[in-house]
Formats: structure tokens, sequence, C-alpha cells
């Protein structure tokens, strides 16, 4: 490599490790939007300071030793401060320093447990392989992957898992936490304003670990409260024919075995709650947007979207299908 491709390698090297640190819109965890979220980038900073300096003494102590080096040769045991040198920088420094990161971090932690207000919603969210499971405690809401929370407010989660473990991590809002089997985790989420936060599963549990995408959405209030009172409803009517022809179609296949839609005899919790989900801007776990040919992709063949998918491919006459999709899209 010549010096000049070497200096411009190095420099997209340093400014892709920048811009890493917080590209606009990634779920980035220096890029907080809750109290949580907040205080995990401070202890971040505090490390990436600490290392720093460590590694700014360390490459002084290297340079030195290579100037000297060259002047003359001292064996450790003749050096008048050799012995001490040792203790004092390869065991005493590194101690306290470690030694401080660490009531540091427990500090934090212990502040992490305990929401900042006390939560007046609590959201039972249960893993699946591959998708999230929301339950609002009260209300009667079901829903999946994109869990709705007002803003401004702690909201409770309690975790368990359907299978394996899984993990619930919104870097923008909150630490990870696992879902494990027999178990019920517990903890708090706050978002300051309004948006989208993306989330992820973050413990290996299978084939399709990396499309266990969700979201978290925080609503101002009001719009919270219309939402929940919305999703807590059983589904519409079929508005017309063809999605009433639709509906006689979802519950005499496969469909109903798995889904539920409240309001019909669809009640299985198999597969997603199905009874509101043209409200969804997403389906299949943040995998495909949630649009009519994306829609009927799935149906037919979920497993060309999402290989491995606990979803079984469906044959359906076109004027089915099309029916189908009328009353799919119809359940707002
Ligand atoms: C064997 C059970 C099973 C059957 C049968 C089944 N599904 Fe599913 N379905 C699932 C599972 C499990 C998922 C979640 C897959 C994932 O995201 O990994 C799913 C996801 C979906 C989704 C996406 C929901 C969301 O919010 O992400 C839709 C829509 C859907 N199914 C519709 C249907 C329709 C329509 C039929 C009938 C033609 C059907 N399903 C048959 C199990 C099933
Ligand atoms: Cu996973």
């Amino acid at each position: 490599m010549t010096r000049g491709r070497l200096v411009r390698a190095s420099l997209l090297v340093a400014a892709s490790a920048a811009g890493a640190c917080a590209p606009s819109g990634a779920p980035s965890v220096l890029d907080p939007r809750g109290v949580g979220a907040r205080r995990i980038e401070g202890l971040w900073w505090l490390m990436f300071w600490i290392s720093v300096v460590v590694f700014a003494v360390v490459v002084a102590f290297l340079a030195v030793a290579y100037v000297r080096g060259h002047r003359k040769q001292t064996r450790l045991s003749e050096a008048r401060w050799g012995g001490p040198f040792v203790v004092v920088s390869g065991i005493v420094a590194p101690s306290l320093i470690l030694a401080g990161v660490f009531v540091v971090s427990l500090n934090d932690m212990m502040a992490l447990s305990t929401p900042p207000q006390e939560p007046g919603l609590t959201i039972d969210i249960i893993g699946h392989d591959w998708w999230w499971e929301a339950r609002y405690q009260g209300s009667g809401a079901v829903t999946a992957n994109e869990i709705h929370i007002p803003t401004g407010e702690s909201v409770r989660l309690r975790l368990t898992t359907d299978d394996v473990i899984h993990s619930f991590w919104v870097p923008q809002l909150q630490a990870k936490t696992d879902l494990i089997p027999g178990q019920v985790n517990s903890m708090w989420l706050q978002a300051d304003e309004a948006g989208r936060y993306r989330g992820q599963c973050a413990e290996f549990c299978g084939l399709q670990h990396a499309n266990m995408i969700f979201y978290v959405i925080a609503d101002e209030p009001g719009k919270f409260e219309s939402w929940l009172a919305n999703e807590a409803s059983e589904a519409a009517e079929p508005a017309a024919s063809g999605a009433a022809r639709g509906e006689s179609v979802f519950l005499q296949s496969s469909c109903a075995g798995c889904h539920a839609v409240r309001g019909t005899e669809a009640d299985s919790d198999l597969g997603p709650d199905l009874t509101h989900l043209a409200r969804r801007e997403t389906i299949a776990s943040g995998v495909l947007d949630n649009t009519r040919s994306e829609l009927a992709r799935w149906i037919i063949d979920p497993q060309s979207a999402k290989p491995g998918a606990i979803m079984p491919p469906t044959e359906l006459s076109s004027a089915d299908l099309d029916a189908l999709l009328d009353y799919l899209e119809g359940l707002k």
C-alpha cells in the first residue's frame, strides 16, 4: 500500500467510526431519548474517556521506552524504580480504575432498576420465535411488534417467553433485559418525546433472531389513549361484501387455527393477534412493510420473507386471496 492510500484508508476508517457513533435515526445508545438511556450514555462516555487517558499514558510510556532503549539497556532488577513502577502501574492503578468504574456502574444499575415515576401502565411482553406479543393489562388490548407507550410516563414491562431465551432491547430508551423460560422479569420504559424507537432481540434465539425486530412507538398521552381504546375494541365488522367473503376465507382456512381476531371465532394465540392489523406499519416483526402486496407475499409464502418462520405457506385462489386482503386491510 502506498503512503497516500494508507492515509486515505485510515481517514475512511476514522470517519466511519465517528459516523457509527450517532448516525441519524439509527438505534444508537449514543442518541438517547429517555431517562434510562441517558444514564447509560453517561456511563459509556465515562468509560470511553477513561480508556482514552489510559491508552495515551501507555503510548507515552512506550514512546519513552523506545527513545531510551536506543541509549542504554537496563535490566528491570537494576532499575532503581523498576519494582515499585510495575506494582503501581500494573496492579494498583488498574485495580483502582476498575473498582471506580464498578462502583459507578453499580450505582447506575440500581438507578435503572427503579422507574423515575410509579408506572400507571403495565404491558406483558411475551417473546416468541420470532416475534413479540404485547398485552396491555387492564384494557384487553393485544398487539404485536409495535408497542405503543405514552410519552413522559414510566411504563412497566413484565417480560416472559413462550419458548427460548430472548432479550428485549431498545437502545435509545433503556438497558436490555432477558426473557427467560419459567421466570418473570420486569423493566420500565420512559420516552421523552413522541417517536418510533427501534428495538431488537438481543439474545440469539434461532434462525430468524436477527429479524426479531420491534418498535416502541411513543405517542403524546391523548393520542396514546385513543390508540389504546381502539386496540382494546373488537374487530370492525367487514365493511363490504369482498371483505365479508375474506372473513369467511380467514375463518375457514388454516389462519384461524393460529391467529386471533377478537369479536370472531378466531381466538388462537400461536401467532400475532390480528384484530387491528391494519393499524400496524410493519408485519412479521419489522421485516415487511404493511402494504397490500407485502401482505399477499407473506400469506402465500412467509418462508420467502422469513425462512424458518412458524407460519406455513397457504394456497388460495386469487379471488380468495383478494377477498382475504380486503378483510385484513379493514382490520383497523
Ligand atoms: C401454524 C400457525 C399459523 C397459521 C396456520 C397461519 N399463521 Fe399467520 N403467523 C403465524 C406466526 C407464528 C406469525 C409470526 C411470524 C413471525 O413474525 O416470525 C404469523 C404472522 C402473520 C401475520 C403478520 C402479523 C404481524 O403483525 O406481524 C399475518 C398478517 C398473518 N400471519 C396472517 C395469516 C393468515 C391470513 C393466515 C391464513 C391464510 C395465517 N396467518 C396462517 C402463525 C400462523
Ligand atoms: Cu433473538
